[in-house]
């Protein structure tokens, strides 16, 4: 896993980023708030992915349980200082994301963190069942979801920006050839031999 120190320029980690004068500056498009700092190894899937597709991001902490006026605060003001898409993620009865889209009209992307005894299921849940009017991208439980909602708010961020667009495709164009050149070394070398090389890998 790619360390914080090694992201191009935007992994920036604060607790209170927008009391910060510097966050005044519009910067960041993607902003992205935790509910613990239990959560961050998660969400770096997050940052990597956002890095890659060279999307300037912001990340802090907050709780809608134990913090909740620091939370409606980040919220409400997020569009203002130039956020255009906030990702939340939290575990247990995760009412993060759902909490910071009522306090914000810009789309709110949520990560179920598979972290509690339910396994993130309670995450999801208390993600995806938004009431009617308010409502939370929900994402997949754990690092797959955590990696597709820096791909989804990238993909908001397309619309209105092509070079974001374009480094859209070239992402999409190298997971193709990522699996066709997976089927080729398969083709090539048999299944155990792919198998046992994978086991290595992962070892
Ligand atoms: C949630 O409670 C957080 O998002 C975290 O996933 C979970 C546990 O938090 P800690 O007790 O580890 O701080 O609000």
């Amino acid at each position: 896993m790619k360390d914080e120190n090694t992201f191009s320029s935007s992994f920036i980690l604060s607790f209170h980023p927008f009391l910060e004068r510097e966050y005044m500056v519009m910067d960041y498009l993607v902003g992205i708030i935790v509910g613990s700092d239990s959560d961050l190894p998660l969400i770096q899937e997050t940052a990597i992915v956002l890095d890659e597709l060279g999307i300037p991001f912001e990340i802090t902490i907050g709780s809608a349980h134990r913090a909740p006026d620091l939370v409606a605060e980040y919220a409400s003001k997020a569009s203002e200082r130039g956020i255009k898409v906030i990702i939340a993620a939290a575990g247990g009865a995760a009412h993060l994301p759902g909490v910071i889209a009522s306090k914000t009209c810009l789309p709110v992307i949520g990560v179920p963190v598979d972290n509690s005894p339910l396994n993130g299921v309670d995450s999801l849940y208390s993600i995806v069942q938004m009431p009617g009017g308010v409502p939370v991208a929900a994402m997949a439980i754990g690092r797959a979801g955590a990696r597709n909602a820096g791909i989804f708010a990238a993909q908001i961020l397309a619309l209105l920006d092509d070079s974001i667009a374009q480094r859209l495709l070239d992402f999409r164009r190298k997971n193709a050839e990522s699996v066709a050149n997976k089927a080729k070394k398969l083709s090539e070398i048999g299944l155990a031999k792919y198998i046992e090389e994978n086991r290595k890998k992962d070892a």
